[in-house]
């Protein structure tokens, strides 16, 4: 970055000057000029910058906005992820992401709002990328319930529940009262969708016969859970005509559910990441141990699923790719805290994945050219900052907008390895794999966060995005025929 000392009384506090700009619809050859913390300028030859980047044969993209990933979050388990907000946004950072929604995690006994306040505290403290949080909800307590609109009025307009796992699913009953009360505050409802028994039985089979290595993970979470979950959410949700967004979509079969719930109508998003476009199941067939460090859930599926998911986003039936950034270290701290030989069971999910989405999404879809940039900056930025309500501020190079930037050069080739990530894992799922295109320069509302390899931002500097549900988390108005007095004899429901 170059600087000359006096700004003219037109002139911008930095302007990115010659770079490639690519919006969702359009890539066109524009500087950019930046006041404050905000866009100000787009245009061909602005006038002088009190900074002034050069971004000739750049890409110059919105940041990333990363709506799914896991922050400092305890596991009902009692396990402790491996970053702190200071870490991960750090890396989110390092791997072009300027805005993250991670969690609030409620477990059983605790109080909802005591909770969004603890990670609040948490965030505020490290984060230095800006950040909204969704909230686990796990314990459907009347009074969990009754939290839920001050909340929502709060800031925190997304709530996730979960299908399966023991200490955290909701059944569908006080599901159903979540969706409800998510309904009469305007919030979205995000859910990790899996069938609970048939994981359980798979599980209880598995384990009988002696099949506990990492890879059997995969086995156990039977493809054909996922499409059952979703279809029953489905058939919740249009019970009561609430919004939801289904979380990591892993199957053909999965996508297919939701393709058919929006050709009907229905206000249904889907999510994918990048484990389930780049990873199978047979990445976890490794000797020992080694497999842990590729299990997530749902499990990475197979080829023809990594098909389905990429034709799933060209059609717009899944909308975004979000990271899903859920790392444990692989020692006693993390993956291996059952000992040194446990059973798939007893192994946490989740892996780092933060600084990677980007690149391997842009590897994929820009420099190998599937589906291309447009769609890259859509699903990685525009398209989950409109979803959760962060957009126009946040999402697209606009003026007016945040000047949250990431500057990438498109022909910069990197071997990915553990060694130069940021987050604190200490391993990567992607180790190896060689990627074209990196973001070189990053910007979070008109500060360079991140220049060349050096981290410029200090813990505490990201802010907190208080935002309703907005649009897409508004019913359609289409009552179902339970709810409709007209098909109800008269029943006022809602
Ligand atoms: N699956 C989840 O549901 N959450 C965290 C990570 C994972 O793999
Ligand atoms: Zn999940
Ligand atoms: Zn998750």
């Amino acid at each position: 970055m170059s600087t000359s000392p006096a700004p003219t009384a037109a002139g911008f506090d930095i302007v990115i000057r010659g770079g490639t700009v690519a919006t969702t619809t359009d890539t066109f050859n524009a500087d950019i000029g930046i006041r404050g913390e905000t866009i100000a300028a787009i245009g061909l030859g602005l006038g002088h910058g009190r900074h002034e980047i050069d971004a000739t044969g750049k890409l110059v993209l919105p940041g990333g906005v990363d709506t799914h990933a896991h922050i400092e979050q305890l596991s009902a388990g009692g396990l402790m992820n491996a970053d702190t907000f200071e870490s991960a946004t750090r890396a989110a950072a390092f791997g072009g992401t300027t805005t993250v929604i991670p969690f609030a995690a409620q477990h059983r006994g605790m109080q909802l709002s005591k909770v969004v306040e603890d990670y609040h505290l948490l965030a505020k403290r490290g984060a230095m990328i800006d950040y909204a949080f969704h909230m686990i909800v796990s314990d459907a307590t009347e009074q969990a319930i009754d939290e839920i609109p001050a909340l929502v009025k709060a800031g925190h307009g997304s709530i996730k529940l979960f299908m399966t796992y023991d200490r955290l699913k909701v059944d569908d009953e006080p599901f159903l009262d979540v969706l409800m009360a998510a309904r009469e505050t305007g919030a979205m409802v995000c859910v990790h969708a899996e069938n609970h028994g048939m994981i359980a039985f798979m599980v209880k089979r598995l384990m009988a016969r002696g099949y506990t290595a990492p890879k059997y993970h995969a086995v156990s979470h039977a493809r054909g859970s996922e499409a059952e979950a979703i279809n029953r959410l489905v058939a919740m949700a249009a019970l009561i005509d609430q919004p939801i967004m289904i979380f990591h979509v892993s199957t053909v079969e999965g996508a297919r559910v939701i393709r058919a719930a929006r050709g009907e109508g229905l206000k249904v998003y889907g999510e994918t990441c990048p484990q389930y476009l780049f990873l199978t199941a047979a990445d976890l067939d490794k000797p020992g141990m080694e497999g842990a460090k590729w299990m997530c859930s749902p499990p990475p599926r197979e080829a023809a699923d990594q098909e389905a998911l990429w034709q799933a986003l060209a059609l717009g039936d899944l909308q975004t790719v979000s990271s899903d950034h859920a790392p444990y270290r692989f020692d006693a701290s993390g993956k291996l805290s059952a000992g040194p030989n446990p059973s798939f069971k007893q192994i946490a999910n989740g892996f780092a994945g933060i600084e990677v989405r980007l690149p391997l999404l842009f590897d994929a879809m820009v420099s190998q050219g599937r589906l291309g940039l447009q769609k890259f900056v859509e699903l990685t930025a525009t398209a989950p900052a409109k979803i959760y309500n962060l957009h126009p501020k946040k999402g697209s190079i606009a003026i007016g907008a945040d000047a949250d930037i990431a500057i990438w050069d498109p022909k910069k080739t990197v071997t990915l390895d553990a060694a130069m990530l940021h987050d604190l894992a200490g391993y990567t799922p992607y180790q190896g794999r060689r990627v074209t295109g990196w973001p070189v320069t990053t910007m979070l509302r008109g500060a360079v966060i991140v220049d060349n390899g050096v981290l410029k931002a200090a813990p505490g500097s990201g802010r907190f995005l208080p935002r309703g549900g907005g649009e897409a988390a508004k019913p359609t108005g289409r009552l179902s025929a339970e709810f409709d007095p007209a098909r109800n004899f008269g029943a006022q429901l809602m």
